[in-house]
């Protein structure tokens, strides 16, 4: 018999936690047993998990003896009030909220990018912003090869990110106008449909969003790089799957971009998708549903010494959420870190 594996995904009910059962499903994650766990709200109703229908539980403090796995996509308060009972209880838990992101006892990890990160890990790792874990799975090997000084990104995010409500608004909005009907505001400040709106998530005091100073917040963290030099303008736009990025570097030594497209073939969770002569490049209804970081239009920026720009689009809620952070649960697996319960586990509460 197999060794037990428990692992509890809270916020199964929702655009990311569907996704997640979806994807530990697809990849054949070795759980021994997955438990689905919403709200109140949506406890008793089913999700799928491959050919079986699971029963949502209530999610509660108290509900983490003996899950060994817990995957929190259940909004940042959630994470802020549960995911340290799951750590005091014993279990590792991969958060993909902002909540414990820069927190100095939380690894930011991307796997492709910095597992090594893990081994220091108390109880909750953190899985980046979808925007952050994208660009860095496409800028690391060449951080490493010339090292970037500079990020200029300015992204184009699909309404996914905010979760179901925000799938629904924009279908409908679209509905309503296709009928000569007033379009319903719900969810975003202004209309979504047909509309880009720059402002992803609240103001902060000096004037970036919040979801531009993840990008620059957590890459400085991934790269473990204080020095590199972000500044980002996030748009969410009328795109149901997929985040796409226009990304500007400028690196310390000089790498063409011919150069680039090879190191990036062979990079790991990247495909070079670049052949502007054939019309080739990275869109969102390439990304939606792959697991790849796509790369494309890359080119020169001749205003600098040493520059390059290029087009980055993902899955957000493959890549940007569950399978990074499915992948990031098959890393401690491989390097026996579900188990280690470190001593110092217990700082998130007492
Ligand atoms: P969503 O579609 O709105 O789903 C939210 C989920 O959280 C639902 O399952 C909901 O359950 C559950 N939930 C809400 N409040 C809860 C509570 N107090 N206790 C237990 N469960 C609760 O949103 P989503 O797109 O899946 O995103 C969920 C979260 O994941 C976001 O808030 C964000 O923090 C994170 N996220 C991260 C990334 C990333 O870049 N890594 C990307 C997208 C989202 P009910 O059905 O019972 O309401
Ligand atoms: C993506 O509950 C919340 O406020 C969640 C807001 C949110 C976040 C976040 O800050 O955790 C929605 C969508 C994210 C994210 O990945 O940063």
């Amino acid at each position: 018999m197999s060794k037990k594996l428990v692992v509890a995904v809270c916020g199964a009910t929702g655009a990311v936690g569907r996704e997640m059962l979806k994807t530990l499903h697809d990849r054949q994650f070795p759980a021994t047993e997955v438990i689905p766990f919403a709200s109140a709200r949506s406890a008793g109703t089913k999700v799928p998990y491959g050919d079986q229908e699971l029963t949502v539980r209530e999610l509660k403090e108290d509900v983490f003896a003996g899950v060994d796995i817990a995957i929190f996509s259940a909004g940042g308060s959630a994470s802020l009030q549960y995911a340290p009972h799951a750590a005091k209880a014993g279990c590792v838990v991969v958060d993909n909220s902002s909540t414990w992101r820069m927190d100095e006892r939380c690894p930011l990890v991307v796997p492709e990018v910095n597992p090594d990160a893990l081994a220091a890990h108390k109880g909750i790792i953190a899985n980046p912003n979808c925007s952050t874990i994208q660009m860095m799975v496409a800028l690391k090997p060449i951080h490493d090869a010339v090292k970037i000084k500079r990020i200029v990104v300015s992204t184009y995010q699909a309404v996914s990110g905010t979760g179901q409500k925000a799938i629904t608004e924009l279908e409908t909005q679209v509905r309503q106008m296709f009928n000569l009907q007033e379009p319903e505001v719900n969810v975003y400040p202004y209309r979504i449909a047909f509309n880009i709106l720059p402002q992803i998530d609240v103001f902060l005091d000096n004037d970036y969003t919040k979801e531009e100073m993840k990008m620059v917040n957590e890459t400085k963290k991934i790269f473990a790089d204080p020095d590199i030099r972000v500044t980002a303008t996030c748009a969410r736009v009328p795109v149901f799957y997929g985040h796409s990025e226009s990304v500007n570097i400028e690196t310390e030594m000089k790498m063409s971009p011919a150069e680039c497209r090879a190191l990036l073939s062979q990079a790991p969770g990247v495909q070079v998708y670049d052949n502007p002569k054939e019309k080739m490049y990275p869109m969102p209804i390439d990304a939606a549903g792959e697991d790849a970081t796509f790369v494309g239009r890359i080119r020169e920026d001749d205003t600098i010494e040493n520059g390059l720009n290029m087009w980055i689009v993902a899955d957000n809620i493959r890549k940007g959420a569950a399978l990074n952070a499915v992948q990031v649960a098959e890393e401690l697996l491989k390097r026996d870190l579900v188990r280690v319960l470190p001593q110092d586990r217990k700082t998130f509460i007492d």
